[in-house]
């Protein structure tokens, strides 16, 4: 069986073909590095397995493509996730929600200065480091509530960011409205001093990790916001910035890699040069073998050694499969 999946006269073509696929994000991505997988392969009886396997895949990943396109279609609120994790902006109008991807990604969406100018979600991609994250900009909420479809978009997302005006008279109510109403649906554990354990599930998932960005620091009285803010709720999460002079930018961006809680793991061939520039991504405790899982689900079947370098005692360290990974870590997998 690992013969068929790696069989030894495969092109250089087909192995570019398939660190591509091995490399995408998206659905289109992946079809397309598939389809030229297919293209490339040599066609005879030693690789029938891998192009039926192929033919597969491929056949999966159209029908998952149609759905989501006609999702897409007749749902606005539909967001197809990207990248290495998902943060979605929730808030009360005119916070600066849309401000903020426009400054941090390359998406251009409305910016008014008046409540209500986002009417359906829009996301983008953010730089951090060597990864892309998905920062998703939503309808505000409001006394009312929220707009339908909102509420799957935010359950939808790894993280969110609760954005505050630091300006507005009303910080204080939009910090105590926003995050009551995401407790009453059940959207983030209840705030307390102490925090939520992890793996806390409610109904068939987790609670959804956030963090508090309080916006337009530039502006007067955001300071004396800030501070009141930090005094009446020590417990949440602050990150005071300003989307318009891009103020503490650098400490949100850390800050959302960091509540989305996962890692970056680079691989290496044994004998070869690590690859450092397209790391793959695991949540925080993910191990040898959730990596291994993460290249190809035939990866972990095929599997003899590990070594890492990073976290392990020493260089090129052995390790087992559970062994637990950490941010940076190059791993050399032999198969
Ligand atoms: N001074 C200052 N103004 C800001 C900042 N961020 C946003 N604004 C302004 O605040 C107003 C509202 O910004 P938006 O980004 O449209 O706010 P929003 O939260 O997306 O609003 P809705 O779509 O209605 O929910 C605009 O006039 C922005 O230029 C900031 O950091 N400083
Ligand atoms: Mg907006």
């Amino acid at each position: 069986m690992g013969v068929s999946v790696l069989p030894a006269n495969l092109t250089p073509q087909y192995h570019a073909a398939e660190e591509a696929y091995r490399k995408a994000s998206t659905l289109e991505e992946k079809i397309e590095a598939l389809q030229e997988m297919m293209a490339v392969i040599p066609k005879h009886k030693g690789t029938e397995k891998l192009q039926a396997d192929i033919k597969r895949r491929l056949s999966k990943l159209r029908e998952e493509g149609e759905k989501k396109s006609k999702a897409a279609r007749f749902n606005p609120f539909f967001v197809e996730k990207q990248g290495a994790g998902q943060a979605v902006l929730v808030g009360y109008p005119n916070v600066g929600k849309s401000s903020l991807l426009a400054a941090l990604t390359k998406a251009k969406p409305k910016i008014a200065d008046f409540p209500f100018t986002t009417s359906v979600p829009l996301s983008g991609m953010m730089p951090y480091k060597d990864i892309l994250i998905q920062l998703v900009d939503t309808p505000p909420l409001s006394a009312d509530g929220a707009p339908p479809g909102l509420l799957n978009v935010l359950r939808g997302g790894d993280l969110l960011l609760v954005v505050l005006d630091a300006s507005s008279e009303e910080c204080l109510e939009q910090a105590e409205g926003t995050l009551s109403y995401l407790v009453e649906k059940k959207i983030i554990n209840k705030i307390t001093e102490e925090k939520a354990p992890e793996n806390e599930i409610v109904g068939d998932r987790k609670y959804l990790p956030y963090i508090v960005v309080v916006n337009k620091m530039d502006l007067p009285q955001s300071e004396d916001n800030l501070r009141i803010l930090k005094e009446l709720m020590p417990e949440l999460p602050l990150t005071g910035i300003s989307a318009r002079e891009e103020k503490e930018f650098n400490s949100l961006k850390d800050n959302i890699f960091q509540g989305l809680d996962i890692i970056r793991v680079y691989t290496k061939t044994p004998g070869k040069q690590p690859d450092m520039e397209t790391p793959f991504v695991l949540k925080c405790g993910g191990t040898v073998l959730d990596l291994a899982y993460n290249i190809h689900r035939d990866f972990p079947r095929l599997l003899k050694n590990a070594r890492v370098w990073g976290s392990a005692k020493f260089e090129g360290q052995a390790v087992a499969r559970d062994y637990i990974l950490e941010d940076g870590d190059i791993v050399e997998l032999t198969i």
